[in-house]
């Protein structure tokens, strides 16, 4: 099944077309939305709308719509990088009498009448590569929103799951001729605050009795470095690559409750998330807690999956690996 032949047929249908990301949207979500909007346009001149929340360092790459009370009768939804219907950045997408799903996490809520669920490194990836089977006029503009969610969710093509194809579809998306540099440029830049939250990280990052990195973000910090709770997730790269300790989570209030953000250098830790009630992808998942009293009980979790503490041979096995 290619999206752009429901996306072809249903455009015409009805009056509206909306492209929905989900909550505290990434480079994949806002890459993923944009992308869809400009290929829309620019093979079919149908103008779709798309519903994001503000995240002010993607704006290079367009500009988007708010969820504001509109209602989602006569309309063609489709909703993408979003795993479950309440993670939506407008959940009343749900009465919309169409609704396309295309996304690329683990499955759990094939909420849409057409579900695209393909476990490829990014949402960017499917919604490319989908466009070029099918052989759609792809502008600069379009593939340098894909290229930004490809880059953003694969750590530059560095995480598991990136392949060949992965690869030829970049590759096809560069062949357009956006100015590739100037995107990675602005994906990386920082300003003085993001430095002075690092070395917060930094100073503040422990290392439990069983080997966990861990984090936890606490309202105050939050407030004193004016942080987003996609900047809040920045300090995953303090966590990251300490040699010995592959396994890290991030703890950050967020809206009363504890976000937290299970990372792993290849090692599935999933199964940790899901005992929480979260889930996502095998090395990168997340959850959540309703108080703070539960993190111990994470990180003891966690620690199960340190390798210095599981049996040799499955020691053995992930150090050939490394
Ligand atoms: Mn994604």
């Amino acid at each position: 099944m290619n999206a752009f032949d429901i996306i072809e047929r249903e455009i015409r249908k009805y009056p509206k077309t909306v492209i929905i990301g989900h909550i505290q949207p990434d480079g994949d979500c806002i890459g993923s939305s944009l992308g869809l909007k400009y290929l829309i346009k620019d093979n079919w001149d149908v103008e779709a709308t798309v519903i994001n929340q503000k995240i002010d360092r993607l704006s290079f790459l367009g500009c988007w719509d708010e969820a504001g009370s509109a209602s989602y009768e006569n309309t063609f939804v489709i909703q993408v990088d979003n795993s479950t219907r309440e993670r939506s950045a407008a959940p009343a997408f749900i009465k919309a009498p169409a609704i396309l799903k295309i996304d690329h996490h683990i499955v759990t809520d094939s909420y849409g009448n057409w579900n695209i669920e393909e476990q490829l490194s990014s949402c960017c990836q499917i919604i490319a590569s989908h466009a070029i089977e099918k052989g759609l006029k792809i502008s600069k503009q379009a593939a340098a929103a894909l290229y930004t969610g490809m880059v953003t969710d694969t750590g530059r093509f560095s995480y598991t799951g990136v392949d060949g194809k992965t690869l030829a579809v970049a590759s096809r998306l560069l062949e357009t001729g956006f100015d590739m540099p100037a995107i990675i440029s602005l994906l990386s830049r920082r300003d003085m605050n993001s430095v002075e939250y690092t070395k917060y990280c930094y100073e503040n990052m422990k290392i439990s009795k069983g080997g966990v990195v861990w984090l936890y973000v606490k309202q105050e910090i939050i407030d004193r470095f004016g942080l987003t709770p996609d900047k809040v997730s920045s300090a995953l790269d303090t966590l990251r690559d300490i040699e010995d300790h592959p396994v890290f989570v991030l703890f950050a209030d967020l809206e009363g409750k504890i976000r937290v953000e299970f990372r792993s250098d290849r090692i599935k830790i999933v199964d940790a998330a899901v005992k929480f009630g979260g889930g996502g992808h095998e090395c990168a998942c997340g959850a959540r807690l309703e108080s703070a009293g539960q993190i111990q009980a994470v990180i003891e979790e966690l620690e199960k999956y340190v390798p210095s503490r599981r049996s040799e041979a499955e020691k053995a096995a992930w150090m050939r690996k490394s």
